[in-house]
């Protein structure tokens, strides 16, 4: 880099005033220029553009700098290097002419100065979006305070425009960039002024007066759109937005099309007052005040559908869902209505869930394409914006199952509220996902309602940044501020942003700014804390009546049409209304938003009842274990250390046996085989967070070469993804979760680094995992792998709350459940918890996932120490045909062969197991004491624990954990354990006692805790006397 270049780079030139953001002259006029040039502030952003377009190719600039890039790299002073550039009066006089001199004329820095001072003028509209909006932190008086500035007063079509100008100060119709702040006079205004690459304001002008470029840019940039994209760092980008926004007249519409976006205006209109007549007091959070939300959805849609997308996946809260319904995806209205009939029974099992949160699939054709799409609305709780990684996974999923690995046939919608947008952190954990490949959706078209409000709270006290959009700028998304009373300027938004998606495939946000004319829900009063702005907004025109009149004033449609066009839908509504009165029952499954075609039968139920051998034949074993111990590819160097644990694992197939890596490997690999997707995904999940499992390897001397030997199990198997997610657990899981809901026909598993790091995906958990199917009729195999158990690292690194999960399964602790548990048990719950003490129980829980006849969420606390423990291995002899997952692990040593003699059984899970075996064996007490495994604990094996404590008629009865005693799973299992008992005999406790922190920080006492609870679980006198 030379001098020239550094030079270039200065400070912008922009200044905040009191909130306000103007311009200031900064070049000091007296200066000498050759002393101290032009090259300062916002011109040397505009300079240094120019230089590297011109570094490039010097016929990229105009012959003026070319003459000045070149006289400056030949050593002149940036003041002395300018040429005057050829006259603009349209008749070039050849540019020949021109030599590069050193400060060979006079006055030519005037002439350069005044370019650069217009080509900043330009800039600055371009950076400033200043289609500029107003919050209602302005509209309301008592709060003149600008908190949120950049006000155009030429956006003042909404009355609260010219209300928050006067309040802030301002007199209307003032232009922010006078023309003074750049150093230009009232008399340049006639002067005519090369435009420079980087606008098109121009159309097919090279040059025009400055008067016509002002007025030009106000059109362009000062209407009812602004457009945030300066800060994309990809020329071709900015170019492609600069186009579709500054070309002269390129916001036209025909007739057919205006009178397409009058009829959805009536639609999303005259739905809500539809609403609003039959039902005035029931919810359903109206999107009165941006209803122009319709069109702009079916906008995308259709443009979507042009270029080819055949299945749309929507994301949305409350605000306007049932209108999005009916008007976009087109559910039969009369499901929706009768939706607020409080008489309809419920036809589903489960609990299900208020009608603004339900889901919906619907197929059908688009008119403007005449092509097939297909339309969903996946259902989400009240949780804002939680529904954003699940949509995206959901995407992503339908993308891998058609091939479509562009993102050309799928794609997504998010649809949000403006202060959600901004305040939850899930949003920005989302965004963050868009550009990783094993994530990415190839653009999501983003839609914020801006009503300016959330639920009763004003911006300035929602939010820190000046718009609710900022955080789309992270991932470099085109941002598009429109004002939502103008359809016509949505309309073109939402043209360009589907555009956009199609071309670069990446993110685009339209901010839809507006105003929601009643309170938050329709029961709610917002002039309680709104006074003066819902004064205003009372008094605000409604949007379809001003479109309406302003298409008949062009005579797109008589007065007579718009009027029988509103009383078709009306009369469509109301006949609906009277269908919907039939309707006496709720099928919740009429609003699933993921069928799994096939998966069930017709009546929705699993095809059986019953789960087959998850064993595989012992030539699979040896096959794919020997591809876990292998390099499938030539030529590719691993590390030395990976070799010995592929050595190792080479002779563990040798002895037939497994460990917890190979035995997971076993699970993946056979379903693989059988042409089931797994995927895998979480932080550093590809190597482990424990360094056990390595499908990923890495070729040691080039760079990221690597090889997957997971997918070279079998030519016909299905492909393995396996990815080190980003830093997110929310996102994450979300996504993953999205993922699973697609097809039934997947294994999708997220690991959590640790156990305890899922809680800051609570969210998913709690409002999808463990309640969704009972809420949505929708059925989800997730399986979540968690890293548990106490090694001393610390309360942190030690556990994965299995008292949570636990106390959110669904099976009554005091029944004991009369058939077939199997299977039946799993079908009733909500989610099965397990803990597998050894890798054939795990590779088995892995295969039940598919090979049971329907889906639940599995959670696992996986283990650390026993990934390498020698006793924690599994002969293949467990993995064989006929084999299964075990729900509990008997006693099989010398106290399972004198039962009578068994004074104490103890009752445990996980790796706590072995240290029993182990003190039991130090102690000599293998005869008068069983440990009896409870590998899956919900659904709670009654009929097996029973069986136990029958066996050993003399035993008392102990549960042990090492967790503390207020966690782990004693609360859930010891009521069951009762029940197994019918509450005859007493469950014991031998464990931590209760505290807050997971786990002491302190290694020795870690120690000392463990040997105390060993010592009450041997001390057979312990609880004597004790009743
Ligand atoms: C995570 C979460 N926190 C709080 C709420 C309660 N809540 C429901 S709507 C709402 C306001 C939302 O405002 P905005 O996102 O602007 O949407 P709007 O209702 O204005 O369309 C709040 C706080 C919620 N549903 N979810
Ligand atoms: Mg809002």
């Amino acid at each position: 880099m030379n001098n020239t270049a550094q030079t270039l780079a200065q400070p912008r030139l922009l200044a905040i005033e009191g909130g306000l953001r103007t311009f200031q002259p900064v070049r000091r006029q007296n200066t000498s220029v050759a002393a101290e040039p032009f090259l300062n502030g916002t011109s040397s952003n505009y300079v240094e553009e120019m230089y590297y377009a011109w570094l490039e190719n010097p016929r990229n600039v105009h012959k003026s700098w070319d003459i000045f890039f070149r006289n400056a790299n030949a050593g002149a002073p940036p003041g002395a290097a300018y040429q005057s550039p050829p006259p603009l009066n349209g008749t070039s006089q050849g540019l020949a002419s021109f030599q590069t001199l050193v400060g060979a004329q006079p006055n030519v820095e005037k002439l350069v100065e005044d370019h650069l001072a217009v080509q900043s003028l330009i800039r600055a509209y371009q950076v400033n979006h200043n289609g500029v909006f107003f919050t209602p932190s302005v509209i309301s008086p008592c709060s003149v305070s600008v908190s949120f500035p950049l006000i155009s007063h030429h956006n003042a079509d909404l009355i609260f425009l010219r209300v928050c100008a006067c309040l802030a100060g301002f007199s209307p119709h003032v232009t922010v960039f006078t023309t003074g702040f750049y150093g230009l006079a009232e008399s340049d205004l006639d002067k005519v002024f090369r435009l420079p690459t980087t606008t098109f304001i121009g159309g097919n002008e090279g040059a025009l007066p400055l008067r016509e470029i002002i007025r030009r840019l106000e059109m362009a940039y000062c209407q009812h759109i602004g457009v945030e994209f300066m800060f994309i760092n990809d020329v071709e980008q900015c170019q492609w937005i600069r186009q579709k926004f500054e070309t002269p007249g390129v916001m036209q519409f025909s007739l057919e099309e205006k009178r397409t976006l009058l009829a959805r205006m009536i639609r999303s209109t005259r739905f809500e007052e539809f609403l609003q007549r039959k039902w005035s007091s029931e919810k359903r959070f109206g999107l009165e005040g941006c209803e122009s939300l319709i069109p702009a959805l079916k906008t995308i849609i259709d443009m979507s559908s042009q270029s080819g997308v055949e299945s749309v996946i929507m994301g949305m809260s409350h605000r306007g869902r049932l209108n999005v319904l009916a008007n976009v995806i087109r559910k039969e209205l009369e499901q929706i209505f009768c939706q607020f009939d409080s008489k309809l029974e419920a036809a589903d099992e489960g609990s299900g869930d208020v009608k603004y949160h339900l889901g919906m699939y619907h197929k059908r054709m688009n008119r403007v394409s005449d092509k097939l799409i297909t339309l969903s609305l996946v259902a989400n709780p009240s949780h804002l914006e939680a529904v954003d990684p699940v949509v995206q996974g959901k995407t992503k999923a339908e993308q891998f199952y058609c091939g479509d690995t562009e993102g050309k046939r799928v794609m997504s919608i998010l649809i949000h509220g403006d202060a959600a947008f901004a305040g939850q952190g899930i949003v920005y954990e989302t965004f963050h996902l868009s550009d990783l490949p094993s994530y990415t959706t190839h653009g999501t078209i983003h839609v914020v309602v801006n009503n300016q409000i959330g639920f009763t709270t004003d911006p300035r006290m929602a939010r820190s940044s000046p718009y609710p959009t900022d955080v789309a700028r992270v991932v470099n998304a085109p941002i598009f501020h429109v004002n939502a009373d103008d359809p016509e300027a949505v309309m073109y938004v939402c043209k360009v942003a589907a555009e956009w998606r199609n071309t670069f495939h990446k993110d685009v946000v339209i901010d839809l700014v507006c105003y929601r004319r009643n309170g938050h829900n329709e029961m709610d009063e917002p002039m309680f804390t709104q006074p003066l702005m819902y004064k205003q907004i009372k008094k605000q025109k409604g949007v379809l009546q001003k479109f309406a009149e302003k298409v008949i004033a062009e005579g797109v449609i008589t007065p007579h049409e718009y009027e029988e066009e509103i009383a078709q839908y009306d009369k469509i509504c109301e006949e609906a209304h009277t269908r919907s009165k039939d309707e006496k029952i709720l099928h919740i499954k009429h609003w699933l938003d993921s069928p799994w075609p096939g998966f069930f039968t017709l009546e929705g139920q699993p095809k059986s009842l019953s789960c087959p051998s998850t064993g595989i034949s012992e030539e699979e074993l040896g096959h794919i274990g020997n591809i876990a111990a292998s390099v499938p590819l030539e030529d590719f160097t691993i590390h030395g250390g990976l070799s010995r644990i592929l050595k190792g694992r080479g002779n563990m197939v040798s002895q037939r046996v497994c460990d917890w890596a190979l035995g997971e490997y076993m699970a993946f690999g056979s379903l693989l085989k059988d042409g089931i997707h797994v995927r895998l995904s979480g932080q550093d999940a590809e190597r482990g967070t424990f360094s056990h499992r390595h499908h990923v390897l890495h070729d040691q001397n080039v760079d990221k070469r690597i090889c997957i030997p997971m997918n070279h199990i079998s030519p016909n198997q299905a492909p393995y993804t396996v990815c080190n997610s980003s830093l997110s657990e929310y996102g994450v899981l979300g996504f993953e979760l999205g993922f699973a809901m697609a097809s039934p026909n997947a294994l999708v598993l997220w690991e959590a680094q640790f156990g305890d790091f899922h809680n800051t995906a609570q969210c998913i958990i709690d409002q999808f995992i463990s309640s969704g199917q009972a809420k949505w009729v929708r059925q989800n195999g997730i399986v979540l792998l968690l890293p548990h158990g106490m090694e001393g690292m610390g309360p942190e690194h030690s556990s994965a709350r299995p008292e949570r999960f636990l106390q959110m399964c669904n099976d009554d602790p005091d029944v004991f459940p009369v058939k077939d548990f199997a299977v039946r048990q799993l079908y009733d719950c909500n989610w099965i918890v397990v803990n597998c003490s050894n890798p054939a129980n795990y590779f088995h829980v892995l295969r039940r996932q598919i090979l049971q006849p329907f889906r639940k969420p599995l959670i696992v606390f996986t283990p650390k120490s026993l990934l390498r423990h020698p006793e924690a291995k599994s002969s293949f002899d467990d993995m064989l045909p006929g084999t299964h997952f075990k729900r509990i692990i008997p006693d099989d040593g010398p106290a399972a062969a004198s039962p009578e003699k068994v004074k104490r059984i103890i009752f445990c899970t996980g790796k706590i197991y072995y240290e029993l075996t182990r003190e039991r064996k130090n102690r000599g007490m293998d005869d008068s004491v069983a440990v009896v495994r409870i590998e899956q604990l919900s659904p709670f094996p009654f009929d097996l624990v029973k069986a136990e404590s029958d066996r050993f008629p003399n035993a008392d009865l102990v549960w042990c954990q090492e967790e503390h005693k207020n966690q782990g799973y004693y609360d859930y299992v010891r009521p069951r354990i009762r029940t197994t008992t019918n509450r005859t005999r007493p469950v014991w406790y031998a464990g931590r006692g209760p505290a807050a922190a997971p786990a002491t920080g302190n290694k020795q006492t870690h120690l000392t805790e463990l040997q105390r609870l060993l010592d009450s679980a041997f001390d057979l006198e312990a609880f004597s006397g004790k009743l």
